[in-house]
């Protein structure tokens, strides 16, 4: 794939995206791993089920600027794609969402640039999944470059929910029959009905655990 040499953000090659963002991606990883087995020490939980990390693709890349109406320059990747880096992080409840979401706003080399809160507000197709945009800096041998992260959270349901969405999306070229779409939003619903028992029987194990302990 061949993107026109210009200079984003002080990164000026195909190489050189890589590179950065796949050492942004190594950061937010390990920190998200670190503070998951601080969680586990203190509360004796883990909030996180499992992270995935990927580049988009530098075909993806293309098709996204394309899209919005932008040159496939670096320069315009850098400035326009907020998502080049991206982590998953999948949890066991809704609750814990939000939980990680706050652990990292209070990481202190973590900017978060914007926010969007697809749980409380979800998509007219039934996407649910919270985003925020973050900033990292990695540091190279003679400079410091900040970049983006998209984190995407969202609990095991809302993610087997989206990624059969995904593949449908693109099967049908975003063009999907109006009974399959129907049949989704239904499914979405179903997958927060879920969410919803699945937190409140946990809760309630906890509470009876707690009860066991005290007596
Ligand atoms: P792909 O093919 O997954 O990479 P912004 O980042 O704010 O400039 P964007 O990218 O529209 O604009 O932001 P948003 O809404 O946060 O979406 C980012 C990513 O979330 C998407 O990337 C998808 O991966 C996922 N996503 C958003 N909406 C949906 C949805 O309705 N269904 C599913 N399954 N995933 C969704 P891409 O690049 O659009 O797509």
């Amino acid at each position: 794939m061949d993107f026109l040499g210009a200079n984003g953000d002080g990164i000026d090659s195909w190489q050189e995206v890589t590179l950065v963002y796949n050492a942004a991606l190594k950061q937010v990883q390990t920190k998200m791993e670190i503070l998951n087995d601080e969680f586990q020490h203190v509360h004796q939980y883990n909030p996180i089920e499992h992270i995935k990390a990927r580049i988009k693709t530098p075909e993806s890349i293309v098709k996204k600027l394309k899209r919005r109406g932008y040159e496939s320059t670096i320069e315009n990747m850098v400035k326009y794609i907020n998502d080049i880096a991206g982590i998953r992080i999948i949890c066991s409840f809704t609750s814990d969402i939000y939980r990680i979401a706050e652990m990292i706003r209070d990481q202190k080399d973590i900017h978060v640039v914007s926010v969007k809160d697809y749980i409380t507000y979800p998509k007219a197709s039934g996407y649910k999944s919270y985003h925020m945009i973050v900033m990292v800096p990695v540091y190279l041998s003679d400079r410091i470059v900040d970049t983006k992260v998209e984190i995407q959270i969202r609990t095991v349901a809302m993610d087997f929910w989206a990624s059969l969405e995904h593949k449908i999306h693109y099967k049908f070229e975003g063009d999907a029959p109006e009974h399959i779409k129907a049949e989704l939003i239904e499914c979405a619903h179903m997958v927060a009905d879920l969410d919803a028992r699945m937190l409140s029987l946990n809760e309630e194990i906890l509470e009876l655990a707690k009860e066991h302990s005290e007596k």
